[in-house]
């Protein structure tokens, strides 16, 4: 049975392609969703997307995310900077976690440069725009082959 990969995207990632293009570029999040299940197809995962502009909704994924799903590629936006809670629900996960930021947090303003998710993260991608996530992809298709 394929492994089932889930993505989640924190807030304002909604909407991509609108907001600060020359940040985030001008692909939409349907156009990385549409581009993640061509390559999860050829890699032999089944994909999970969810989106979410509220904390508590990005926690229930990952709880869901716990018996069925052997890893996670996250984007917590903002989140990523502020929520100890999603570190916690992340800690809950046994499987392995992709983070993955469009842009690179580390040539920005510096309350982007410390990622409460990083301290759960199996690896880290940022500044390779949306092509980030199939890279993450092909990463955890390495990973959950062993
Ligand atoms: C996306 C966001 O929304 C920001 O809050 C993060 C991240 C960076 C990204 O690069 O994908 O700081």
């Amino acid at each position: 049975m394929a492994a089932r990969i889930q993505i989640i995207n924190g807030p304002n990632l909604n909407l991509l392609g609108k907001r600060q293009p020359d940040i985030y570029g001008h692909e939409t999040l349907d156009d990385v969703a549409a581009d993640c299940t061509a390559l999860a197809a050829d890699l032999g995962l089944d994909l999970q997307f969810y989106q979410s502009n509220h904390e508590g909704g990005i926690i229930d994924c990952i709880h869901a995310a716990r018996d069925t799903c052997a890893g996670i590629v996250i984007n917590p936006g903002a989140y990523t900077h502020t929520s100890v809670a999603i570190l916690d629900a992340l800690n809950t996960f046994e499987g392995f976690v992709i983070e993955c930021h469009i842009s690179n947090v580390h040539k920005r303003e510096r309350f982007r440069h410390h990622s409460y998710v990083s301290l759960r993260a199996d690896g880290v991608i940022a500044g390779f725009g949306t092509e980030g996530y199939q890279l993450a992809l092909r990463r955890l298709a390495t990973l959950v082959t062993g």
